[in-house]
């Protein structure tokens, strides 16, 4: 047994909190080096007699380690235990004290997990898990209303520039409700829509007001209420890393320099407000001189950020907040921003733009789910870049679920593409077949899906601006088939709660090969995914447990002989089976 390799520390996605009576536990081995794990636990001062214990199972496996893990009811809230793991030859007992051949004598050497207080634990709102997102650049998705168009508006369909405007409005998006309930969507995440001058509008002019251009305050209400009728959430982009040149306390910046009373709501680094060698004196986004910091840690940015975050929810009703380079705020502002947002709005989601490890702010205090770019790039390298074959693409995926506590997992927010990277039909080179299978796999995965609008009909697109180009509304124009495909996946998703919450496991996934297969399964309900993503054609064969299984797009029955399903998918196919258990 490789001692060095084993790790479990009592905090984070090892040891935490999963509901008010469960904490789970997670500890790390060398891959395929030990054959079972248990957890011995018990109350901090229950006499040692009276420890339970429970067999830990393997929640999956990436290039160098085994991830096992345990659910726990501790009785009193207050836990403490030790793993003992078996390799064949040795077992060993491993607590806070370290590695021991014999059971620890006294209760002091184990792992504490001090108490499960409920007010702690990650709790995000339930219907995240459950919703489909769908992702709406306001001035490129319909133009409703052209009384309110910027006066250099051009005809819609042009080429996206970084300084041009087609007229996309709110109204546009209350005239195609009806499109995105056919679609099947139910969470809608706006990019800003507040007054700003850039068409992005991440250069905030008005905290409190909805961009001009895109209708009013009321205008907004009344879509959200639209859209709360037919069961869509509503989320709204923060942008508090940054406001725009044109925000009003900048521009006294600006006017007055030292003298500005606001000159404490952004890092001034040298007088005068200037740009030396394209770096400017002034904090910014990426040296984006229209972009200056704010300085979140002074109280009143606190307060009128705060203020800003809870009205758009109290008044407005929206259903969460998108926040922007979320990174690069400090974690103190984040825990007060939670605060106010839950008071307001309890079910409220708090979504993190973090590309990266996002572990820190999924402990409950700060975030419900961060833009999950990990699984994305790892999605693309496997179906697109062929960067990785199916059993790096299997280790990237298992890893990624061990990275996070599971409720987190579920309500992460999972994407193939953005306003800020290239389309997925591009970067599949058009090819349809290779898309729809990276849109099966986050379809089919733990976490939030979302569709960045056009997508669905086949909008292509390069890097910014060319991924922001208007919605095609002609229906000739759509590519239709694509459409249905969404639909279709859209509704598997809605139909199994297996695939939202339900355990992963990967069923077949070798070396320098492509074919891929996993399970979704959850005591009540088992889903197998079959993959070729490859140009031939070939057989993928998997075990599939007893029970009755049918094709869980046509209902037909599947014949699975001695445990096994075979069958030879064509390039780029797939299968997805389903069963009671
Ligand atoms: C655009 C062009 C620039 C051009 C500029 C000129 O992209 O190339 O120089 O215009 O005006 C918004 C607009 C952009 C605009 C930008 C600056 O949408 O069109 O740029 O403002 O004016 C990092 C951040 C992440 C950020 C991305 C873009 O961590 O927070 O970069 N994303 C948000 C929004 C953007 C928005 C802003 C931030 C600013 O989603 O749309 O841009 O409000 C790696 C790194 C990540 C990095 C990522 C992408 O993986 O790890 O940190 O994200 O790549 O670059």
């Amino acid at each position: 047994m490789l001692k060095e390799a084993i790790f479990h520390r009592p905090k984070q996605n090892w040891a935490y909190g999963y509901d008010d009576e469960t904490v789970h536990l997670r500890i790390r081995t060398k891959r395929g080096d030990v054959d079972h794990v248990d957890v011995i636990y018990g109350d901090k001062c229950t006499p040692w007699s009276a420890i339970m214990t429970e067999p830990m199972t393997v929640m999956g496996s990436d290039e160098l380690f085994d991830y096992w893990e345990a659910a726990v009811r501790p009785p009193y809230r207050r836990l403490s235990y030790g793993f003992v793991i078996h390799d064949g030859e040795q077992q060993l007992w491993y607590t806070e004290k370290g590695f021991s051949a014999v059971p620890p004598s006294v209760h002091l050497g184990l792992f504490e997990y001090p108490c499960l207080n409920p007010i702690d634990i990650l709790k995000p709102p339930a219907w995240v898990k459950d919703a489909v997102f769908y992702q709406l650049f306001t001035e490129r998705f319909a133009n409703g209303d052209s009384s309110i168009d910027p006066s250099n508006v051009l005809p819609w369909g042009g080429k996206p520039e970084y300084d041009n405007f087609f007229g996309g409005d709110l109204q546009g998006v209350r005239d195609h409700l009806d499109y995105l309930s056919e679609l099947g969507v139910n969470a809608i995440y706006f990019n800003p829509i507040f007054e700003a001058p850039a068409n992005h509008k991440y250069d905030t002019q008005d905290y409190m007001k909805v961009d001009p251009h895109f209708g009013s305050n009321e205008t907004l209400k009344r879509l959200v209420q639209a859209c709360h009728e037919r069961g869509i959430r509503v989320m709204l982009d923060a942008v508090f890393n940054h406001c725009g040149i044109t925000f009003a306390p900048f521009v006294d910046v600006r006017e007055k320099g030292i003298d500005s009373v606001y000159k404490d709501w952004f890092h001034i680094r040298k007088w005068p407000l200037e740009i030396e060698q394209g770096i400017p004196t002034y904090e910014t986004f990426a040296f984006e001189a229209t972009m200056p910091k704010f300085n979140t840690a002074n109280a009143q940015v606190k307060e009128y950020l705060l203020g800003v975050a809870e009205y758009w929810i109290k008044e407005i009703g929206i259903d969460g907040w998108r926040l922007d380079v979320a990174n690069e705020v400090d974690h103190q502002f984040w825990r007060e921003f939670r605060q106010v947002v839950k008071r307001a709005n309890p079910e409220a989601y708090i979504l993190g733009e973090v590309w990266h490890d996002s572990l820190m702010w999924l402990q409950g205090d700060q975030f419900d789910g961060v833009m999950n770019y990990p699984l994305t790039n790892a999605a693309l390298d496997f179906f697109v870049f062929g960067h990785s074959d199916a059993r790096k693409f299997a280790d990237t995926v298992s890893g990624l679920l061990a990275w996070y506590p599971k409720q987190a997992n579920e309500a992460c927010f999972n994407l193939l593409g953005s306003h800020d990277t290239v389309r997925l039909l591009t970067l599949c080179k058009n090819d349809k077949r290779m898309m729809k299978l990276a849109v099966l796999f986050q379809f089919t995965i733990a976490g939030a899906p979302c569709i960045y609008y056009g997508d669905e009909i086949g909008l292509d697109g390069e890097f910014d601006p060319d991924n922001r180009k208007c919605m095609e509304w002609d229906t000739s124009k759509q590519d239709r088939e694509l459409f249905a495909f969404h639909q279709h996946v859209i509704a598997l998703r809605k139909q199994h709660e297996v695939l939202r919450t339900g355990a992963f496991r990967v069923l077949l996934a070798e070396e320098d090969d492509s074919r891929f297969a996993y399970e979704r399964s959850d005591g009540k309900e088992r889903l197998v995914v079959l993959m070729n993503p490859a140009e031939q054609s070939s057989v993928v064969v998997v075990s599939l447990a007893e029970g009755e299984w049918k094709d869980a797009f046509t209902g037909a029955s599947i014949t699975a002989s001695g445990g096994q399903y075979s069958e030879e998918l064509a390039a780029y196919g797939y299968r997805v089976l389903v069963s009671a258990s």
